[in-house]
């Protein structure tokens, strides 16, 4: 089933394209941002924009996998619906055509007939992309179709997308906002047991060449189903690992300093306990997507976020890869409630099932918060000092 894996890649590529094109003509970008309607709204900014190129990535990636897996594009959910109003009042399904003058025509309803910012848009949304891994091509797996099912996050931290900024300073390899913490987000899931299965993260902003001002990105993916664990970052680890001809010794292992990427937006007493538990190696990040692929990087242990504005599509792609790596992300507040004498098993976020009287996007929230990590000794050995850390009231809401 690696061809579905690499199929993902190559569609994150051409979302990756789409989302630096409309970043590159701000007078073009300026057009496609539209406020969300009521029920999509993000309970945590008053007014969430919605971008023309976030539903185009989510309509291209749709139909890409459709047409290689005839059935797998219903299966394809996301944050995005793909209905527009123009300015004449006139409802418009923004929906890939067969070809790019058709494409063009219908972005032009869109944007109230500008037709050179639709022309630009159709050739970018149509043109070819290669994108493949000689790891992934000599895979093989076989995962039955019928039970993959596939949460998108096409644009993950919008708000640093419409911002724009390209000079923000990384703080130990950690970008506090900016481009760099803008991400692509596909997981595919067990659509049975709710397990993430195979997971993409484009990041389509990594650097800027200075003289043509246009970016470089960057694609991480893995895979974890019945013991295959594989993923994008095995080669560079092992080869760091022979270079220095030893892998670290659980000695170290246990007594290392913690570091976590933490959200702008965290709790004063969460923000307060994971600060007495690493010391001053606590990054605040922007995007759920980048601060879990700090993780996946190896930058910081840790993501830690107690709200529960995260959902499906901001978690599923990086489940999967740091399972394939050994690791997961588990409910931050069932790890907190649970006694450690509740078994080994860990509360790994599922993604199958609606959250229960809830409605609109808080269906699919992660309700109970969340913790990232990639190595499970140093999960547990960062629980017991947190749960030392955090009074009795907050190791129970
Ligand atoms: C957002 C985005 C935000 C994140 C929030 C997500 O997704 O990743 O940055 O908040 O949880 O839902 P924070 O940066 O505080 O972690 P989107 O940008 O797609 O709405
Ligand atoms: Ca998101």
């Amino acid at each position: 089933m690696s061809d579905i894996l690499q199929e993902l890649l190559r569609v994150s590529e051409k979302a990756a394209n789409i989302a630096r094109a409309c970043r590159q003509q701000e007078a073009l970008f300026q057009l496609l941002i539209q406020e969300k309607k009521d029920a999509e709204k993000n309970k945590k900014f008053a007014a969430d924009f919605k971008t023309l190129a976030d539903v185009l990535v989510q309509e291209v990636i749709k139909q890409n996998m459709e047409s290689k897996f005839p059935g797998l594009g219903n299966k394809i959910y996301g944050e995005e619906s793909n209905e527009f109003t123009n300015d004449l009042g006139e409802k418009i399904t923004v929906e890939l055509q067969s070809t790019e003058e058709e494409t063009a025509e219908l972005l032009s309803r869109v944007l109230n007939g500008n037709v050179p910012a639709s022309e630009a848009l159709a050739k970018v949304v149509h043109e070819d992309v290669d994108l493949t891994d000689p790891t992934l091509e000599s895979l093989e797996i076989r995962i039955p179709p019928d039970i993959l099912g596939i949460w998108v996050d096409p644009i993950d931290s919008t708000y640093q997308y419409i911002k724009g900024s390209a000079d923000v300073k990384a703080n130990q390899g950690v970008f506090p906002s900016g481009l760099q913490c803008v991400t692509i987000l596909i997981g595919v899931y067990d659509t049975q047991t709710g397990m993430p299965l195979m997971g993409v993260i484009n990041q389509p902003f990594v650097s800027q060449n200075l003289s043509t001002l246009r970016w470089k990105g960057q694609c991480y993916w893995g895979l974890s189903y019945m013991g295959t664990n594989i993923h994008s970052l095995q080669l560079s680890i092992s080869q760091r690992n022979d270079d220095e001809t030893q892998t670290e010794s659980s000695d170290t292992e246990f007594s290392r300093p913690f570091s976590a990427v933490i959200s702008t937006s965290e709790k004063e007493t969460i923000k307060a306990a994971v600060a007495r538990v690493c010391g001053g190696s606590v990054f605040p990040a922007a995007g759920a997507g980048y601060k879990s692929l700090c993780v996946v990087q190896g930058l910081a242990d840790i993501y830690i976020f107690s709200e529960d504005t995260t959902y499906k599509w901001d978690s599923c792609a990086a489940h999967a890869i740091l399972r394939a790596m050994g690791g997961g992300i588990v409910d931050m507040k069932e790890c907190l409630e649970r006694s450690p004498q509740t078994g080994l098993d860990l509360p790994q976020l599922l993604y199958h099932m609606e959250n229960k009287g809830a409605s609109g996007v808080d269906l699919w929230a992660n309700k109970g918060g969340l913790i990232a990590y990639r190595s499970r000794n140093r999960l547990d050995t960062f629980l017991s000092h947190l749960i030392q850390n955090l009074g009795p009231s907050e190791t129970q809401t």
